[in-house]
């Protein structure tokens, strides 16, 4: 059994921990392989350099788990909507030719793919990996049909508009999911030993519609991966109702992010408990980071827990306060 999976089992009493985007943009080493691949989905693409880049974080620090280096919009581009990140602006996505996307079949899906899951194959078996998870990761199927729709990042307040054609939203969301099953699919069979399910857009989402767009989709998936029997693990960021979420969706993990309330968590939830502290303290000073990562490590010292941040690791995060966290986290008790 991995140092992860003994967490969240609670089988050891030894902290754990990774991060939502520890191999990326605040790492040099990163930035070097980025500085010489400008196009993002060749770089996700290249399975010897996606392999590598996933393993850098572990090469600094003893964090528990790596999550293999892709991105959540591979899925809108091997369905054949065409992607681009635009340097200080993030993901520009193309129009939906929905009837030629409908067309697709599996095959050609999974050969738009093949470097993500050879990628896997690849890492799973490095050193640096020894007795730790491979954390393999979808988007929700809300976050996907967000930007699928919206075409790139949004704000609060343009998603609504876009909800109005029913019968083609209803549409898109079943081809949607069942080529996120796919994708889970195929990075199990090659190595991935825990699923992460991102909803990062979940909080844009009004309550009345999370039945359809965020609870039953969901469910879909998790029931999925768990009949693969491995853990999954579900971020739905700005969720209202980590509570009803938890009861209805059923992951064997919830990863919450900054804005909740631990000690509500703590409190509320019975499944093991994943992140939550605001990476912005990996930006400030030490002591300050001390004392929130003590108040997380402190409510959930009898519980399941996994440490890891309420999102990703900004870029302008000195690596060294990274391995003061990662050590501090593992040497607390
Ligand atoms: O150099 C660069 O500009 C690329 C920055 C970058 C990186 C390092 C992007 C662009 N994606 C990634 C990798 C990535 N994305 C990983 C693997 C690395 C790791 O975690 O260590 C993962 C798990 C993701 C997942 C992802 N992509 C999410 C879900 C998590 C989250 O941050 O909310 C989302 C929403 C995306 C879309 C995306 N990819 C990249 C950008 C700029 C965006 C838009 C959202 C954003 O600004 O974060």
């Amino acid at each position: 059994m991995t140092v992860l999976q003994n967490c969240i089992k609670k089988i050891s009493k030894d902290n754990c921990i990774w991060l939502m985007r520890q191999a990326g943009r605040y790492l040099p080493e990163f930035r070097e392989i980025r500085s010489k691949n400008q196009d993002f989905i060749k770089l996700c693409l290249n399975e010897n350099l996606s392999s590598e880049i996933t393993i850098q974080p572990l090469r600094r620090f003893n964090i528990d788990a790596a999550i293999i280096f892709s991105d959540i919009l591979l899925v809108p581009y091997a369905l054949g909507q065409s992607v681009k990140f635009k340097k200080d602006f993030g993901p520009l996505l193309g129009e939906i030719d929905f009837n030629k996307m409908s067309k697709i079949n599996e095959i050609e899906f999974i050969d738009k793919l093949k470097p993500v899951y050879n990628a896997i194959k690849k890492t799973k078996d490095q050193t640096e990996l020894k007795n730790k998870d491979l954390i393999g990761f979808v988007g929700a199927p809300w976050t996907i049909l967000v930007y699928m729709l919206n075409q790139r990042s949004p704000k609060n307040d343009d998603i609504e508009l876009n909800l109005k054609d029913k019968k083609f939203i209803e549409d898109l969301l079943k081809v949607i999911v069942k080529f996120l099953k796919i994708h889970i699919n195929n990075q199990i069979e090659s190595g991935a030993t825990i699923i992460q399910i991102f909803d990062s857009w979940a909080g844009l989402l009004n309550k009345k519609d999370y039945d359809k767009y965020i609870y039953n989709p969901t469910k879909d998936l998790v029931n999925f991966v768990k009949s693969k029997k491995i853990p999954v693990i579900c971020f739905p960021k700005g969720v209202n109702d980590y509570k009803s979420y938890v009861s209805l969706v059923k992951p064997d993990v919830i990863s919450i992010d900054y804005d909740v309330d631990p000690k509500k968590i703590s409190d509320s939830i019975d499944i093991t408990v994943q992140g939550g502290l605001d990476p912005k303290f990996l930006v400030g000073d030490k002591e300050e980071l001390k004392t929130n990562v003590k108040k997380y490590l402190d409510i959930f010292k009898d519980k399941p827990y996994i440490f890891n941040l309420g999102h990703g690791v900004l870029p302008n995060t000195d690596p060294s306060m990274v391995d003061y966290l990662v050590k501090f986290v593992k040497n607390y008790s």
